[in-house]
């Protein structure tokens, strides 16, 4: 992998840093992206719903809950043996390494709802969507852990009151929580260099960070089997497969 010496320089030199994943970095895990050929959003089919992008909406969870905790169900029941990839692993070394400098940080920023981050050893990651393994009783609204694969009864029902509980996830037309999204635009804001990675940034907000963090000055960097909307913004762009970068530039950066 050729990286131009200065680009390679400014990432070694870096203490600020910040990445955004999305779906395909856990790809190589067996996680299904979305709207890939073997994606989430062409393999589930419903009667009644022309796209699970229409099942992830509170419309149609209000319509049919049975129908969307199906589909999480089969997600949880799908991802629950998975295990992180070099590139998840990459991501929480770079991170590790990163805080032993002198006011080092690294924040990272992802969509994916698999929780494969966290098991990989980042230490706090910012989850845009939510997380697939925690549920929101939709009366109190408490949040819990729960790892039941697949579920004993769908859908589920709150231990304490009896309602339903939902998947603890954002949905299309959902905000995202504003202390979630503030640390995110802060960590665009800030960092010296921008990763964007396995993502087909067409969701937002999450897609506007690489824009934002470019802005603010930051170099970007896409990792990418192809390209998307952002690659004519960034400074770099590596193609392949993230479980192959990532691990690669790292031996760049700790052997610089
Ligand atoms: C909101 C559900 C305020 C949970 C998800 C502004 C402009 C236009 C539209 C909007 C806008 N603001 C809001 C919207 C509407 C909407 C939106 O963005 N729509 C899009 C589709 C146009 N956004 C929202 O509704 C958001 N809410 O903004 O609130 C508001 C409220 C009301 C009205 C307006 C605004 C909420 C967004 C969250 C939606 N929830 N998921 C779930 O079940 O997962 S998003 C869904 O897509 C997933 O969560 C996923 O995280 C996300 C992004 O997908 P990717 O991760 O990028 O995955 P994808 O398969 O698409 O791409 C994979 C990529 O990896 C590809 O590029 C591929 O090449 C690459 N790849 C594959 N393998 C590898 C690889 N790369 C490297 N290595 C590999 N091995």
């Amino acid at each position: 992998m050729k990286i131009p010496g200065d680009l390679l320089d400014t990432i070694v030199n870096s203490k600020n840093v910040a990445a955004l994943t999305g779906a395909g970095v856990s790809a190589e895990s067996g996680v299904p992206t979305f709207r890939g050929e073997e994606g989430l959003w062409r393999n589930f089919r419903a009667e009644g719903f022309t796209t699970p992008e229409e099942l992830a909406t509170p419309e149609a969870f209000r319509r049919d809950p049975k129908l969307v905790w199906e589909w999480y169900d089969w997600r949880r029941t799908l991802i629950a043996p998975l295990k992180p990839n070099p590139g998840h692993l990459s991501l929480a070394k770079f991170e590790k390494r990163l805080k032993k400098k002198e006011e080092g940080r690294f924040t990272l920023v992802t969509q994916n709802v698999d929780g494969l981050h966290r098991l990989a050893g980042s230490a706090d990651p910012v989850e845009m969507h939510g997380n697939i393994w925690f549920t929101r009783c939709v009366d109190e609204g408490t949040v819990r852990e729960n790892r039941d694969a697949p579920l004993p009864q769908l859908p589920p029902l709150c231990p304490d009151c009896g309602a339903m509980v939902r998947p603890h996830i954002v949905w299309f037309g959902e905000s995202l929580e504003p202390s979630v999204l503030e640390r995110a635009y802060k960590a665009a804001q800030e960092a010296e260099v921008f990763f964007i990675i396995g993502t087909s940034a067409v969701v937002q907000p999450s897609a506007s960070l690489a824009g934002i963090a470019k802005d603010a000055g930051a170099m970007v960097v896409e990792i990418n089997l192809e390209s998307t909307p952002v690659t004519s913004l960034v400074d770099l762009s590596l193609k392949g497969p993230s479980g192959v970068i990532l691990p690669e530039l790292l031996k760049m950066i700790e052997s610089a």
